[in-house]
C-alpha cells in the first residue's frame, strides 16, 4: 500500500493535522477513548486484513504492523505505532498538543519541532530566517520519516498562507522536498485567508509563498477561509436561533472548518489506502489533472459535507440518492475554494465515489458531468479520471468526491493580486520584509509577476474555441 508523509506547518496546518489524525483512525475502527470497550468500537467498520494492510499509509512501527489487530490506542501505543507525521511550527502551542495529549503516544517526539516566538505574521521570517536556521534539521526529520517507509508515495503538506510560519517556512519545505526527494509527489493542501481576516499583512504572504506552491509543489488543493466558513454556516445556522452570526459566536469555527478540508483529505487518499475496482492512485490524479506545469491549482469538494469533529454526522444530506451526491461535489456553492468550477473552461476533472456507489451510478453521472461541461477542445470530453474505492468513510454507505482543474481558478489569483496591490501601493508593511536577511525588494515583484502568469495562464483557456489546425501535407 502507498504510504504518505504528513507535513504540518503553522498554527494552521498543524490545526487541520490535529482534527485529521483521529478521523484516519476512526477510518481504521480504532477507538480513541482509550478507556473504552470493543463494545463501543464504531460498529460500522470492523477491522479486516485489508483495512490493516492499508494502517501502513498513514503509520509505521518498529515492531511491524502486520499481523497486528488494533483496537484502541493502547493496543498502538503497546505496539509502538507512530504516525508518519512531521509537525512544523515556530511557536510551541498547538504543537504542544501532540507531546502531552490524548494522542501523544502516536507522535514521534523527534519529528515535532518548534522554536519561539514564531514568525510574526512575516513570510520573509518564515522561509529566510526558520528556512536557513532550520534547513538541516527538517532535512533529516524527513529522512528519517522517509526511512521507515517501503513505498513512500507522496508528502501531504498542509499549511495556511497568511502567516509567516506556515506560508513561509512552508513554502521552503517545498524546496527541501524537490531537491532531495525529487520522485516522490508534493501535494499540498493550503488555507487561503478569507479576507477579513486580523492578520494585515497576509496579502504579502499569499502573494509570496503563492509563487513557491506554483514552482514547487506538484499538485495543489487551496481551500479558502470564506469558502469553508459559508459552508460551515449554511449546515449549522439552521440549528442556531441567531443564523450565521450566532453560529460564528458560539462556536469555535476552526473545528468545523478543519473538519471539512480533512475529510477532502481522506477521500483523495482513499484510492491509494484502500481496495476498490477502480481504484485512482494519486500520482494519476496529478498526472491527469496537470496539463501545464504551472497550472497545477485543483478545486475540490467532498459530499455529503460532514462535521465528524462534532462527534456524530449532523449534516443534511446523509442519506443523498447517487445522483444528488455527485451534483452536490461538483456544485459551485459546495467548493471548499470561492471559484464557479464548471463556469469556465475544465483542464481536467476527477470524480472518485467511495463506498457503495455501482458502476453504473458512476457512468451516469459521468455523463451528466461532461453534458453540463466545457473541457479543453484538445482534449475529448471523456478525457475524465473516475475512480471507486470500496470503502466507505465511517458512518456513512457512499460519498464522492470531485476534483477540478478550472480555467476559473483565475478569479483566485486575480482576487489576491487585489488585495496584494491595496497594500504595495502604499508600500504599507513592507519594512518589515526588508529587514529580513535574504529578503529583497524585488521578492515582491516577482512573486506578483509570478501570479499573474498563473492568472494569465487560466484565464487564456476560458472559452477557448477549438482551432483547426491544417492537415500536413504528405510531399
Ligand atoms: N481553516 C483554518 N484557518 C486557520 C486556522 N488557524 C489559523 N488559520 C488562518 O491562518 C491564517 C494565519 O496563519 P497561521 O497558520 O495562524 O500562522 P502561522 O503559520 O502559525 O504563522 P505565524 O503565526 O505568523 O508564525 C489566517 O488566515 C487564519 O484565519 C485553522 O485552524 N483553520
Ligand atoms: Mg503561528
Amino acid at each position: 500500500m502507498s504510504e504518505f508523509i504528513t507535513i504540518q506547518v503553522g498554527q494552521c496546518g498543524n490545526q487541520i493535522g490535529d482534527a485529521f489524525w483521529p478521523l484516519v483512525l476512526q477510518e481504521h475502527g480504532i477507538d480513541t477513548q482509550r478507556e473504552s470497550t470493543f463494545k463501543s468500537q464504531p460498529q460500522h467498520i470492523q477491522p479486516n486484513e485489508r483495512l490493516l494492510d492499508a494502517f501502513h499509509s498513514f503509520f509505521s512501527s518498529s515492531d511491524g504492523i502486520s499481523g497486528h489487530s488494533f483496537k484502541t490506542l493502547a493496543d498502538l501505543e503497546k505496539a509502538k505505532v507512530t504516525a508518519r507525521a512531521v509537525c512544523i511550527d515556530m511557536e510551541d502551542s498547538v504543537v504542544a498538543r501532540f507531546r502531552t495529549g490524548q494522542f501523544r503516544h502516536l507522535f514521534d517526539d523527534t519529528c515535532l519541532l518548534t522554536n519561539y516566538p514564531g514568525s510574526g505574521n512575516n513570510w520573509a521570517e518564515g522561509f529566510h530566517t526558520h528556512g536557513r536556521e532550520y534547513n538541516e534539521k527538517i532535512l533529516n526529520l524527513l529522512q528519517r520519516s522517509a526511512e521507515r517507509c517501503d513505498q513512500l508515495h507522496g508528502f501531504l503538506c498542509l499549511f495556511s498562507l497568511g502567516g509567516g510560519t506556515g506560508s513561509g517556512l512552508g513554502s521552503a519545505i517545498l524546496s527541501i522536498l524537490e531537491d532531495n526527494f525529487p520522485l516522490v509527489e508534493r501535494f499540498v493542501t493550503c488555507v487561503y485567508p478569507a479576507g477579513n481576516e486580523d492578520v494585515v499583512t497576509s496579502p504579502y504572504n499569499v502573494v509570496l509563498a503563492t509563487r513557491e506552491l506554483t514552482h514547487h509543489a506538484s499538485c495543489v488543493f487551496p481551500v479558502d477561509n470564506k469558502a469553508l466558513l459559508d459552508i460551515c454556516s449554511r449546515l449549522k445556522s439552521s440549528g442556531n436561533k441567531h443564523g450565521v452570526a450566532g453560529y460564528i459566536a458560539a462556536c469555535k469555527p476552526f473545528q468545523d472548518m478543519n473538519s471539512i478540508v480533512v475529510n477532502m483529505l481522506l477521500h483523495l487518499t482513499s484510492g491509494s489506502r484502500f481496495p476498490g475496482s477502480m481504484n485512482v492512485d494519486m500520482n494519476e490524479i496529478y498526472n491527469n489533472m496537470v496539463p501545464f506545469p504551472c497550472l497545477r491549482y485543483i478545486s475540490s469538494s467532498v459530499s455529503p459535507l460532514l462535521f465528524p469533529t462534532s462527534g456524530s454526522n449532523t449534516a443534511p444530506g446523509m442519506s443523498l440518492k447517487p445522483d444528488d451526491l455527485f451534483t452536490s461535489a461538483w456544485s459551485r456553492g459546495n467548493q471548499l475554494l470561492k471559484v464557479d468550477p464548471l463556469g469556465g473552461t475544465v483542464l481536467g476533472a476527477t470524480l472518485l465515489a467511495r463506498g457503495s456507489v455501482f458502476v453504473s451510478d458512476m457512468r451516469r453521472n459521468i455523463d451528466r458531468f461532461q453534458k453540463k461541461t466545457q473541457f479543453i477542445p484538445w482534449s475529448c470530453s471523456d478525457a475524465m479520471k473516475t475512480g471507486l474505492c470500496s470503502v466507505p468513510p465511517p458512518g456513512l454507505t457512499s460519498s464522492v468526491l470531485s476534483l477540478i482543474n478550472t480555467s476559473n481558478m483565475s478569479s483566485l489569483f486575480k482576487d489576491v493580486a487585489q488585495k496584494f496591490n491595496k497594500l504595495y501601493q502604499r508600500k504599507a508593511h513592507v519594512h518589515h520584509y526588508l529587514q529580513v536577511p535574504g529578503f529583497d525588494e524585488e521578492d515582491f515583484t516577482n512573486s506578483l509577476e509570478s501570479l499573474h502568469e498563473v492568472e494569465e495562464g487560466y484565464a487564456q483557456l476560458t472559452n477557448l474555441k477549438a482551432q483547426t489546425i491544417p492537415r500536413l501535407q504528405v510531399l
